[in-house]
């Protein structure tokens, strides 16, 4: 089918939703400029794997390069700004009756652009904790507490653990409201559409798959195959910051036909 009436298909089954899900990946962010979860690896990153260094394990083995990996990051995400993909998202909350977004990702952008309901499964980048949680789950550490440019940072609370980042590594359980909501949200949703991601990590790959089970209808934006397109009714194979505008243009219209 053309991209064109895969599109306009696409536009029709999200205007007539009722519960829409939108999950979202790394793909999203793509054209911000912030390199995607694999092709994070390039650089002087390249020879790591990137789920090797986003572990508790690789952590206590090697503060300093886990460290310096989630600051050379950081770095990417305070520089770069959420592009026309993610402000098309927070425009279908005024032309559909629900629509919320359940992120892999951790730089905060969909919040950033003022989508009201977006549930994160995997925290955010730009957020330090202590690595025991000295003060409970989570002991949140204020970058302005901390001293010196120690490689990293020892909790100001505590003075022993070290500060990481407030994402989820492999290994570490997701945070427990979040993924319970997005389970039920995903069980209950008419139509599912799933931007920019893989399909490899779970539990957030396997959302798509209980919205499929339930009977929902699942929708993909994505250049390239992924885990997800075998349940797709439709893929737009296409950029999602260059199509997601289009399609939100075609559901005005459709709204005021
Ligand atoms: C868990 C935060 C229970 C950190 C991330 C063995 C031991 C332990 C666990 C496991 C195991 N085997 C399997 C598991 C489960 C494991 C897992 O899934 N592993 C994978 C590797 C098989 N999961 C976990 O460990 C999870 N926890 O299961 O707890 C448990 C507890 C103990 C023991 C056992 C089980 C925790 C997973 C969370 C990991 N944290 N992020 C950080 O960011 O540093 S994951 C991280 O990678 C992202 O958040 C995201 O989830 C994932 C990357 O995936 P994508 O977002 O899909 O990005 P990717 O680059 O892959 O793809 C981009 C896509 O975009 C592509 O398809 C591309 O075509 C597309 N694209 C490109 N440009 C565009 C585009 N699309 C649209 N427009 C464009 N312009």
């Amino acid at each position: 089918m053309a991209e064109q009436d895969t599109l306009a298909q696409l536009a029709q089954i999200l205007a007539d939703s009722q519960r829409l899900v939108v999950s979202t990946g790394a793909g999203i962010s793509k054209e911000s400029g912030i390199p995607t979860f694999r092709d994070a690896m390039d650089g002087l990153w390249a020879k790591y794997d990137a789920t090797q260094l986003a572990t508790p394990s690789a952590f206590v083995q090697n503060p300093k390069l886990v460290w310096d990996w989630y600051q050379y990051r950081r770095e990417l995400v305070g520089k770069a700004k959420p592009n026309a993909g993610h402000y098309a998202l927070a425009e279908l909350e005024d032309l559909l009756p629900q629509i919320v977004i359940v992120t892999q990702n951790v730089d905060g952008f969909h919040q950033m652009v003022g989508s009201t309901d977006v549930v994160c499964l995997h925290g955010n980048i730009m957020l330090n904790k202590c690595f025991a949680n000295c003060r409970g789950t989570p002991t949140y550490v204020d970058p302005n507490l901390l001293e010196g440019n120690d490689s990293p940072p020892r909790c100001p609370h505590c003075q022993k653990a070290y500060v990481r980042p407030d994402v989820v590594w492999f290994e570490e359980m997701l945070p427990p409201d979040a993924l319970t909501r997005a389970f039920e949200l995903s069980r209950t949703a008419d139509v599912m559409l799933v931007i920019g991601t893989s399909g490899a990590v779970y539990p957030a790959a396997q959302l798509p798959f209980i919205t499929h089970e339930n009977g929902g209808i699942v929708l993909e934006i994505n250049p390239n195959e992924s885990g997800i397109s075998s349940i797709a009714r439709h893929r737009l194979a296409a950029p999602s910051g260059e199509v997601l505008p289009r399609i939100v243009e075609i559901i005005r219209t459709l709204r005021r036909a």
